[in-house]
């Protein structure tokens, strides 16, 4: 697989990166980064990285806008961090000569002519990171540092949840990126967790607030009001939710949040115990076992969510007390 993308890469002139709406790190780090790693090995290729910009992770760099003069008929796509085709953003897949996609979501559709879909790997990034160790691709150190963001972003600190085999294959090619890129982490770092006050202070409220299910859902929901008080927007609101992990009795959490410009409610859900993205799905979302999102039409939906989560809870909880009865038998 890793040969079969690198030739296509080393075939075509134009290249064209794309990624999902709503980017996080691990979607800009693996298109950024990508796009100078090719242009550092190919200097003379034409490479866009495409999507609507973000103005809070512009730290991870800056985007193309596909001028008149490419020839998509004659260029090659390469999808990233994606498993769907209405998730992408910025392009027509259906007008390139050729499409790859490279994705760590569990498998919703095939999308792409050359599909490299690994839901053991912790990141986009990191399957990237994998794929120029062994190609004769040379990571530069710009792009390793894109790279290095979104994995760390994506993982959240190391503190994701994988299998053995998974987390140490993480941790060589982790090992193996600051070997040959010298990195400097620390700015990087600062980066990626750097907050403003306000967020901090919602933060503060959510942690005042937050309502815990007789299973062990944590919730709170943050009306356009609370969101607006605190001087925020409605994407930096639920991505909060990554902060409020490891809290006793708490299995999964979530925050639902309103965004009154566009007329929907957002659900972003994390878990430490049962698999979320099923419930996630069924409200048109998705995302990965212990963490995914939906946006919803009203508060009702996102009432339901938490009803069905707080089932998986109870579920869940009986099934590891099952499990230690049969242990101790
Ligand atoms: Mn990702």
């Amino acid at each position: 697989m890793h040969k079969k993308i690198y030739n296509r890469i080393k075939k075509y002139n134009t290249i064209v990166i794309a990624r999902h709406i709503g980017p996080d790190p691990d979607a800009l780090g693996a298109q950024i980064g990508l796009r100078d790693i090719i242009l550092h090995n190919f200097p003379n290729k034409k490479v866009y990285a495409v999507g609507a910009p973000t103005a809070k992770f512009k730290y991870l760099g800056t985007l193309d806008r596909l001028n008149d003069d490419v020839v998509f008929e004659e260029a090659l796509l390469i999808v990233v961090d994606t498993p769907d085709k209405k998730r992408i953003d910025g392009v027509n897949v259906d007008l390139f000569k050729e499409t790859i996609k490279i994705d760590h979501h569990p498998f919703i559709e095939k999308v792409c002519d050359l599909e490299w879909i690994d839901d053991t790997s912790s990141s986009t990034c990191q399957m990237i990171i994998e794929f120029c160790m062994k190609t004769k691709l040379e990571i530069s150190k710009y792009g390793a540092e894109r790279l290095f963001m979104g994995l760390v972003a994506d993982t959240n600190r190391f503190l994701f949840n994988y299998d053995n085999e998974s987390t140490i294959k993480t941790f060589d090619l982790v090992k193996k990126l600051l070997k040959v890129s010298k990195i400097d982490t620390t700015p990087l770092y600062s980066n990626l967790y750097m907050r403003n006050i306000n967020e901090m202070k919602l933060q503060g409220y959510i942690s005042q607030n937050l309502i815990i299910t007789e299973n062990g859902v944590g919730y709170i929901v943050l009306t356009d009001e609370v969101i607006k008080n605190h001087n925020v927007d409605s994407a930096s609101a639920g991505n909060l939710v990554n902060n409020f992990n490891y809290i006793e009795g708490v299995l999964v959490w979530l925050m639902i949040s309103e965004d009154k410009k566009q007329n929907l409610i957002r659900i972003n859900i994390r878990s430490r115990g049962p698999y979320i993205n099923t419930v996630a799905e069924e409200y048109n979302g998705g995302g990965h076992k212990y963490a995914s999102g939906a946006r919803v039409p009203s508060y009702n939906e996102a009432y339901e969510i938490v009803e069905k989560l707080d089932s998986l809870c109870k579920k869940y909880k009986e099934e590891l007390e099952g499990d230690e009865k049969d242990e101790n038998k």
